[in-house]
């Protein structure tokens, strides 16, 4: 499983983008199933690694929501995850890259090691950043303990208050190299401002620019250690979430931003990635899928020139709002099953979501083990049928809305619509929306006043699989 985080459906070449070349994963997308409506099960990222890893509708747990680098383990360890299931019939499991799933049990020593995390729910091996790039701790964590730390230079991690005497973006912006646009101006570590403090660990803070190379070295290394016998490898990519810190090989090779810079580094990654396998000698015997946790987002909270340099390329690939958004380009991002010789190319319009991923793999593997909101479209998977999802869920935020065939069904709900310092529109009416998706991919006609039929179909079938209480626990957010 590849997965990227915060790429866009209108990313990478093979899903349409002009102004930007991404052969390496166009590669896959072009030898194996380009699936146009596949989605994340969620406009962020916490949500949707979540459901692609326990198979659940991430709405049925309220602490689903963008985690802080201190939160704790979100997934119980008694939880059906895809990772266990493959462990228990004989796969060797392993994740490289972002967690963001929380670690430990509320208060966290990071001198020692930290534990529960991947490895109690299903992972034999990890080695992760424990939330985002933007996030402290900014150190690589392997199999619970972090890796370089200096014991005489111990960890401090808190999101509420600075450590006595330490600098932060507020008190000295002439150390840093990235200016801050909004959230991001506590801790600097190398130059960059983050969320949340920390103070020591100097020995194991990550080289931001070395960070693709870096995973990547680990991914290369699983695969030919662990290339004999089967295994499942959860390889998740920081790119193109904020920092953007391409490597200086990609620094200005876009000819955008560093946005478009670390968008090539990972198709490079992938390319990479890929011809180890080939190497090995075990690319016709991988099932391979790619996607991205959540939409495309440009200013995230740093200057970074994301949308002076974006030119006349559209990350959102035609669809409205983005990142955080409960309209289309939130949740429907890239999604490519490849398999060489297993899968013929085609492109799909059948509904996916990363959540069914777990059944699917498990009807792979012969076992019944499921979980509760997966579905098992394997043959879906394989190209064997374009018959997909006939309903999904999707979550933005906290609000859900209703995809049912071409339609998409938005309630009614609080706040403000547009989100200003992110420049997206994120879905929010106090009336309701319809929209046919198959005519309208832009979700500019709203059809919830001329198709009342339609309408009310949808609601029920909304509230019948959503509950009543769907608007329970919505924050009503007015953005200024
Ligand atoms: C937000 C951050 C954003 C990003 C996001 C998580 C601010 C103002 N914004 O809170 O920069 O880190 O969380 O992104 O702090 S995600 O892809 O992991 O969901
Ligand atoms: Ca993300």
């Amino acid at each position: 499983m590849i997965y990227l985080d915060d790429l866009g459906y209108g990313d990478i070449s093979s899903y349409g983008a002009t102004e930007i070349q991404t052969p390496n994963i166009d590669a896959l997308a072009n030898g194996g199933i380009k699936f146009t409506n596949g989605y994340a099960s969620s406009a962020t990222c916490t949500p949707s690694r979540y459901a692609l890893l326990t198979g659940m509708y991430p709405w049925r747990n309220k602490k689903a929501k963008i985690l802080p680098g201190t939160a704790p383990l979100l997934i119980v360890t008694e939880q059906q995850t895809l990772p266990k299931l493959l462990k228990k019939q004989g796969y060797q499991t392993a994740i490289v890259g972002k967690w963001h799933l929380g670690l430990g049990t509320g208060i966290v020593n990071w001198n020692e090691k930290v534990t529960p995390g991947p490895n109690e729910v299903g992972f034999d091996q990890s080695y992760i950043m424990a939330a985002t790039q933007d996030r402290v701790p900014t150190v690589y964590i392997k199999d619970g303990n972090v890796v370089g730390l200096d014991k005489n230079d111990p960890i401090e991690v808190n999101y509420k208050e600075n450590f006595e005497g330490e600098l932060t973006a507020i008190s000295n912006p002439e150390l840093l190299t990235m200016k801050w646009h909004h959230g991001h101006n506590s801790s600097i570590v190398k130059g960059i401002p983050r969320i949340g403090y920390m103070k020591g660990g100097e020995s194991a803070k990550w080289t931001d620019t070395e960070m693709a190379n870096h995973f990547l070295e680990k991914a290369q290394n699983y695969v030919k250690t662990h290339k004999e016998n089967p295994f499942f490898l959860y390889y998740a990519m920081q790119q193109p979430h904020v920092p953007r810190t391409p490597h200086p090989r990609f620094v200005g090779k876009s000819g955008m931003s560093p946005r478009g810079d670390v968008i090539l580094e990972a198709d490079w990654a992938v390319g990479e990635f890929i011809k180890t396998l080939k190497d090995e000698w075990i690319l016709e015997n991988t099932l391979i899928i790619f996607s991205s946790d959540n939409g495309p987002v440009l200013n995230d909270g740093y200057y970074d020139d994301a949308i002076e340099k974006i030119g006349k390329h559209d990350p959102k690939g035609g669809l409205r709002g983005g990142k955080y958004s409960i309209f289309e380009a939130g949740t429907r991002v890239p999604f490519i099953t490849y398999w060489k010789g297993k899968i013929k190319p085609q492109v799909s319009d059948a509904i996916v979501c990363q959540m069914d991923i777990l059944a699917s793999i498990a009807t792979l593997v012969d076992t019944k083990e499921t979980s509760t909101d997966s579905k098992n479209v394997l043959n879906t998977f394989l190209g064997k049928t374009e018959k997909g999802r006939e309903n999904l869920i999707i979550e933005a935020t906290g609000k859900t809305a209703l995809r049912s065939g071409d339609w998409l069904y938005i309630p009614a709900y609080k706040g403000t619509n547009f989100r200003k310092a992110v420049g997206i529109e994120v879905g929010n009416f106090p009336f309701d929306q319809l929209y046919n998706l198959k005519e309208d991919k832009a979700q500019q006609n709203n059809l919830a006043k001329s198709n009342l039929k339609k309408l009310s179909e949808m609601k029920q079938t909304f509230i019948s699989l959503r509950g009543e209480d769907y608007q329970k626990g919505v924050k009503e957010v007015v953005f200024k």
